[in-house]
């Protein structure tokens, strides 16, 4: 039986569960987060998405001190755009699409400097990034399986943006089984409404595809996991 701590959340106490449990962070990818880049570029204020950064670095040294497995994803796809469909290519502004040059490189390309994950947030050593051409995590990528390896079946779900990638992939997660904390104060949208209605919609209807915390509640619990002796 593995060592439980009770998180108090809404719309219940979310468990986390010792070497059970994983942090998967959304995408915190300068293109999406850094001025001048991408995000911006669409009109957006990036600053919404950076307040997330000193929260969700304080979540990472919790995390890492407690063991818990941390899963970085990023969206992106292949220089040939091989694997983005049309119906993805062809949206959105023209010159501003993927794959077009932007501030930090091709945007949304793997291998450019814009696609990667900012500075403050880099992964270390040990830890799993997990490229995605989708929206969610799941979809055509190794995380269903790198978890299953793993043993997994609670999850810290933390990034950006809130209404789109991070519900996309907790609903995928929350479908496959996973149960799913959403920590709202490290997931960001360039939207102040869909921000709060997007956590709204998690927990209502007695959490209909997840629970939602913030740090506050997050972090004491994580430490409490990390004093359980293995
Ligand atoms: N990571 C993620 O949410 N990708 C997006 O495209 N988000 C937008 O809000 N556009």
């Amino acid at each position: 039986m593995n060592h439980t701590v009770d998180v108090p959340a809404e719309p219940s106490s979310f468990p986390l569960v010792a070497g059970r449990t994983a942090l998967i962070v959304i995408d915190m990818q300068r293109d999406f987060l850094l001025p001048g880049g991408f995000g911006e570029s669409l009109g957006n204020d990036v600053g919404r998405l950076l307040k997330v950064v000193p929260p969700l670095a304080s979540l990472f040294a919790a995390a890492r001190a407690a063991g818990v497995m941390v899963v970085h994803t990023r969206e992106g796809h292949q220089p040939d755009l091989s694997d983005c469909p049309p119906a993805k290519l062809n949206r959105g502004t023209p010159s501003k699409r993927i794959g077009d040059p932007g501030r930090y490189g091709r945007i949304l390309i793997r291998g450019e400097y814009g696609h990667d994950i900012i500075d403050e947030l880099a992964p270390i050593d040990g830890e799993i990034v997990i490229d995605k051409p989708g929206k969610g995590a799941f979809y055509a990528t190794s995380l269903s399986d790198v978890l299953t390896e793993a043993g997994i079946t609670q999850l810290l779900i933390t990034g950006v943006t809130t209404e789109v990638c991070v519900h996309t992939t907790t609903r995928e997660a929350n479908d496959r089984g996973y149960q799913c904390l959403v920590v709202s104060d490290c997931v960001g949208s360039y939207f102040p409404e869909f921000q709060r209605v997007g956590l709204e919609m998690i927990k209502a209807q007695g959490g209909i595809f997840g629970w939602v915390a913030d740090t506050s509640s997050v972090i004491p619990a994580l430490a409490r996991l990390s004093s359980i002796p293995a």
